[in-house]
């Protein structure tokens, strides 16, 4: 089959980068993508921390195992260490939550050791698999699962932990504060109390123990645009509004407007963050959204979660060290936001996780820190972050030496064409509102011509949401749609 449609994509990501393989192998002649930045990856974008590959964006293929496709495509490649090939490593289900190897360390400069944090953990772990049935039973008891946990965890303690002096179950209650913070880095979300209970279990995890890209997650990319005609990216060129149902033209019934050129297409294909399209909806589309769609858009949640990456000379944890975990002593209100974000925003960096293998990374930690301490940090110089991370360090060892000998931050919040990290259920969403997402435009029923305005990306992903195995899927999904589409066309009207 051969395809002379103009498509146009919007967005270089991995979402907009699989469309347009999937497009291209199946015959369309007449494929661009338009990206506002100088880069294609999007959210996945490697970088460099003095010698070494860090990643600035995606960090693991979350369940890589052969349901995965960016586990597939990776093998491929050959982008991955053997251990990640490996059928045991692939058969290893941890429902999204690895067990890494934990050092906890308290705001009073004390080490806990496994059994102080044990009780706290597995509470929390027996709550968040409790909290994810609701979506298929519903009934679910109240709105956020912040509140779900909050009101679990009293309930729990006060009879299982009835017999434990006051002090040890304090701190037991600042380590689920301290998990809530973690939560919020995993989901994306402010406060696990804007994470809504009744879509909390869409979200599907795959079998396979999370691993990374020695070479760096870019490296996906590149390989994918490699298979891809030269010249079908356009850089720097930001898709400014999406004109639609233009019913003069039958042919080319959309008009992508860019600031130096004006597109003519058949079928756009938006692969824009869902933090993007909250901020931007209203001028980027013309006609505008569906009011239904425009809901969705807005109901769903796109929170922040950066990274602060850390080298250090020595390594102040323990060898077999995967995770570090701060807990806060004063902090046994399990709220997992803090009051003064100028302030306290630091107290919201709940975990570092070790870069392994040492011999590959040297001794380098990834900080994570989510919601709107997370973006004030943004604003703050790398100075002041160093310096408020070196306090915490200190001050959480005992150590008043540990001097961090360089730091590397995120700003996904201040970076204007994706406007925060990923996108999670909030309070108030269900299925139905990422069913609206990938609907296309005009809708079903509508005389004018179809499929006009495909969507795709991350976002748009039923349950694979803020994954980027979740945005390729999308990626082929609407590629799918318009392959079909012409080949269900009889020959005459697919513009062989
Ligand atoms: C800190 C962080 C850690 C993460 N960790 C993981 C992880 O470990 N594992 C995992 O699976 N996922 C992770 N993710 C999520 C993953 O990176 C994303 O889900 C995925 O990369 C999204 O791909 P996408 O194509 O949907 O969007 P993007 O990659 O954001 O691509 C969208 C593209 O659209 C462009 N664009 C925006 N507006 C316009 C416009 N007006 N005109 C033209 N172009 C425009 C953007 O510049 C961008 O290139 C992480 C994300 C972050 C931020
Ligand atoms: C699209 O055009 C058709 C035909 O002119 C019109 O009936 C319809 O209302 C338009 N849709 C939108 C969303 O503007
Ligand atoms: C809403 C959402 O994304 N929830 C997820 C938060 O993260 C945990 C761990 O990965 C998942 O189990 C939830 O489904």
């Amino acid at each position: 089959m051969y395809v002379n449609a103009k498509i146009v994509i919007i967005g270089s990501g991995i979402s907009g980068v699989a469309a347009a393989h999937r497009l291209v192998d199946a015959g369309f002649r007449n494929v661009r993508i338009i990206e506002a930045t100088a880069r294609s990856g999007g959210r996945i974008k490697t970088g460099r921390l003095g010698d070494n590959i860090i990643e600035i964006g995606a960090n693991w293929i979350h369940g890589p195992s052969e349901e995965n496709p960016v586990f597939r495509l990776a093998c491929k490649y050959g982008l991955l260490d053997p251990e990640a090939l490996a059928p045991e490593n692939q058969a290893i289900d941890c429902g999204g939550h690895p067990p890494f190897v934990p050092n906890t360390f308290c705001s009073s400069g004390r080490k806990l050791n496994a059994e102080d944090v044990h009780h706290a953990q597995e509470m929390f772990a027996e709550l968040l698999v409790e909290g994810s049935t609701f979506a298929t039973q519903g009934g679910e008891p109240l709105v956020s699962v912040g509140d779900f946990i909050r009101s679990a965890v009293l309930q729990r303690a006060a009879e299982k932990w009835k017999d434990i002096d006051a002090t040890t179950r304090s701190l037991r209650l600042c380590m689920i504060t301290s998990m809530l913070k973690l939560e919020c880095c995993i989901n994306g979300s402010h406060s696990m109390d804007e994470v809504g209970l009744g879509a909390y279990g869409l979200y599907k995890t795959l079998p396979g123990l999370d691993c990374t890209f020695p070479g760096g997650y870019e490296g996906l990319v590149k390989n994918v645009m490699s298979e891809l005609p030269s010249g079908l990216v356009t850089y720097n060129q930001p898709v400014r509004c999406v004109h639609w149902n233009n019913t003069e033209r039958r042919e080319n019934p959309v008009m992508v407007e860019c600031d130096e050129e004006r597109i003519a297409a058949e079928h756009v294909i938006i692969t824009v963050p869902l933090g993007y399209l909250k901020k931007h909806q209203s001028t980027l589309f013309d006609p505008p959204l569906p009011l239904h769609k425009l809901h969705s858009v807005q109901r769903l949640g796109f929170g922040t979660n950066n990274k602060i990456l850390v080298e250090f000379d020595e390594p102040w944890w323990d060898a077999d060290c995967e995770s570090i975990y701060l807990v806060w002593e004063d902090e046994d209100g399990m709220v997992d936001q803090v009051t003064d974000v100028q302030r306290s925003w630091i107290r919201k960096l709940c975990a570092f996780t070790v870069l392994k293998p040492t011999e590959r990374y040297g001794h380098v930690l990834c900080g994570w820190i989510a919601g709107h301490e997370s973006e004030y940090m943004e604003t703050l110089s790398e100075q002041d972050v160093t310096h408020t991370v070196t306090q915490l360090i200190r001050r959480f060892t005992g150590n008043p030496t540990i001097t961090p000998k360089r730091i590397l931050r995120s700003q996904w919040f201040h970076e204007p064409w994706t406007c925060g990290s990923y996108s999670y259920p909030a309070v108030g969403c269900s299925e139905q509102d990422l069913e609206n997402m990938v609907e296309p435009l005009p809708m079903k029923g509508s005389q004018s011509q179809p499929l006009q305005v495909l969507f795709a990306g991350e976002a748009t992903h039923p349950c694979y949401y803020s994954t980027v195995h979740g945005a390729l899927l999308t990626g082929w999904r609407e590629a799918d749609r318009l392959i079909s589409h012409y080949s269900s066309m009889s020959p005459s009207k697919s513009k062989l």
